[in-house]
């Protein structure tokens, strides 16, 4: 890790010291890589080379792109960054748009100029942008026109962001990036980068505090398509990939962009995708594999007939976890046994998962090869079976924080530590319990924030809740839930009274929610996961 082909080392230079970082393994024969290596040629130039440019990549509402076409339009953007916009390898360059075809092409143009791709969460604000702009010294933006003015807003903010070109501009625009690449040539030789560089900057969902941004190597991208797709996903060539994560956010980015291309498939992307506009995705394009969270599928469970006159065969869960319940309701809906993994924007991908063959309901599934997990106790030493402690990973991916202290947190004894609380049962298999921050410990027991939430979600009046441990004197913490009602059912004390015997009657009595506030709704980020934390105090 001491050479970079940057001419910009800003990310070189503030990638955690040697000893912060965690260690990696390639033992796998697929995770040998040489010492140049640039994601975007692998993933892309490769396909055109071998033969397989007239093979369909991309499609979206009135597009369809082969891959020479993508290779096309990525070089005109290189082309565009590197002789118009002043772009030198190692910049940073903010994306900024809903998942559509402009959005993918400037991924790959960033990259194969030897540029870092940070990608926005298209809901993100001028003040939220400003800070991620100040965070990562970004210089250039390539964004969606219909972001325009939180774009201009966060430039104001922040002058380093000094050049900023937009695309799917409605009005005719000399400036426009679409007519800048109409004079730009279609050939550019991707820039020789170090497998060490960087190549991309995923910011942390932000559960908490100041956000955090995640280096990630053309190494890592590589490897993540090389692990978890190889041995879980097992897609070919013609399977047809759709989701609903942002392409900013790497579940998304792996599911819908990196790993169909890793196959030479091909890609549908949706810039809406809330369950019904997913379901509509899905029949029109033909999608035979699809990336999503659990939520998106309880709702889409309800459409069980049309989704099985469709092409969809695999279906992968992630970002939160996936209860036995949601699995059984989608399987008996569809007849599809759902792929459950978990993943993080610090390890880039799924690190823990199962083949459908082998799905465990309630349970996230097994390291995935080329992966070692384990779980541990406070002081880092694994734990015996069925003994809950905390997830720690190691793999050819892990956490590099762009100088930010909180390294130290999720990287302990060369482990990356999730932040979760698992146990591995004795066949192996990791059992999701909370997150730890969501670990209630009252009158000394144990108590899984979400298990709670489960147990009340199985009552007909629960639309939506969230379990959080609240201080108290006698017990330490409390249970204290948090509930949105079904339309029809009136909150009160006999409500909350049903409730919590409801819950003393599905699980161990002492987990029952001991206050219950009825609330309009549930705070959550961008991803849709929900924010515990900002429920205490309330
Ligand atoms: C939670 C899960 C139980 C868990 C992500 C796949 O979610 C992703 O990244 P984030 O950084 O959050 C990471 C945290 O989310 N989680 C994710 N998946 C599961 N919990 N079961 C699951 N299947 O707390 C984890 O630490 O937003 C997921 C691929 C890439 C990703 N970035």
């Amino acid at each position: 890790m001491s050479y970079t082909a940057h001419i910009d080392t800003f990310a070189f230079d503030n990638l955690p010291p040697a000893e912060l970082q965690p260690e990696y393994v390639f033992e796998l024969p697929e995770l040998q890589f040489p010492e140049r290596l640039n994601c975007a040629a692998e993933l892309l130039d490769r396909h055109v080379a071998e033969g397989r440019g007239d093979r369909l990549c991309l499609q979206a509402d009135g597009v369809r792109w082969t891959y020479a076409e993508l290779q096309d339009k990525a070089n005109r953007i290189a082309n565009v960054l590197t002789r118009q916009l002043g772009l030198v390898a190692g910049n940073r360059v903010l994306l900024c748009a809903p998942n559509n075809p402009m959005m993918v092409a400037c991924w790959f143009g960033v990259i194969k100029a030897g540029g870092i791709a940070v990608a926005a969460m298209p809901l993100l604000r001028a003040k939220e942008l400003s800070t991620i702009v100040d965070i990562a010294q970004i210089s250039h933006a390539l964004c969606d026109d219909a972001l325009r003015a939180e774009v201009l807003g966060a430039q104001q903010k922040s002058p380093v962001l000094k050049s900023v070109c937009f695309f799917n501009v409605r009005a005719e625009d000399a400036g426009s990036l679409e007519a800048l690449m109409d004079s730009a040539s279609p050939h550019f030789e991707a820039v020789a980068t170090a497998a060490t560089d960087t190549c991309l900057l995923g910011f942390t969902s932000g559960t908490t505090g100041v956000p955090k941004a995640t280096m990630h190597f053309h190494r890592d991208v590589m490897a993540a398509c090389a692990c978890w797709p190889q041995s879980m996903l097992r897609a070919h060539a013609d399977d047809v990939f759709v989701g609903s994560p942002p392409i900013a956010f790497t579940f998304g980015l792996g599911g819908q962009v990196l790993f169909p291309m890793s196959i030479g498939a091909s890609m549908v992307l949706l810039e809406k995708a809330s369950p019904p506009l997913l379901l509509d995705g899905i029949e029109k394009f033909g999608a035979t594999v699809v990336f999503t969270a659990p939520t998106s599928y309880r709702v889409m469970a309800q459409q069980g007939e049309r989704i099985r006159q469709t092409r969809l065969r695999k279906c992968v869960s992630a970002g939160e976890a996936l209860t036995a319940s949601t699995r059984a309701l989608w399987k008996d809906a569809t007849g599809i046994e759902i792929i459950d993994g978990i993943g993080s924007t610090e390890m880039l991908h799924i690190f823990i998962s199962h083949r459908e063959e082998d799905a465990r309901p309630g349970a996230t599934g097994k390291a995935v090869p080329g992966y070692c997990a384990k779980v541990v106790d406070e002081q880092g030493n694994e734990v015996p079976p069925g003994t809950v402690g905390k997830l720690a990973v190691l793999g050819p991916t892990g956490c590099r924080y762009l100088a930010d202290s909180r390294q130290t947190q999720y990287v302990q004894h060369g482990w990356n530590l999730t932040g979760d609380a698992y146990l591995m049962d004795a066949d192996g298999y990791f059992v999701y319990q909370a997150r730890t921050d969501d670990m209630i410990i009252s009158a000394g027991y144990n108590i899984a924030a979400p298990e709670v939430e489960n147990a009340l979600m199985a009552h007909a009046a629960v639309a939506e809740c969230a379990v959080i441990g609240e201080p108290d004197s006698e017990r330490g913490q409390i249970v204290k839930a948090f509930v949105v009602l079904r339309a029809g059912h009136a909150a009160g004390d006999a409500m909350a009274r049903e409730l919590q015997d409801f819950v003393k009657r599905t699980v161990a009595p002492y987990k029952y929610p001991r206050a219950v506030a009825f609330v309009d709704q549930l705070p959550r980020t961008a991803t849709g996961k929900l924010q515990r934390f900002r429920l205490h105090g309330q």
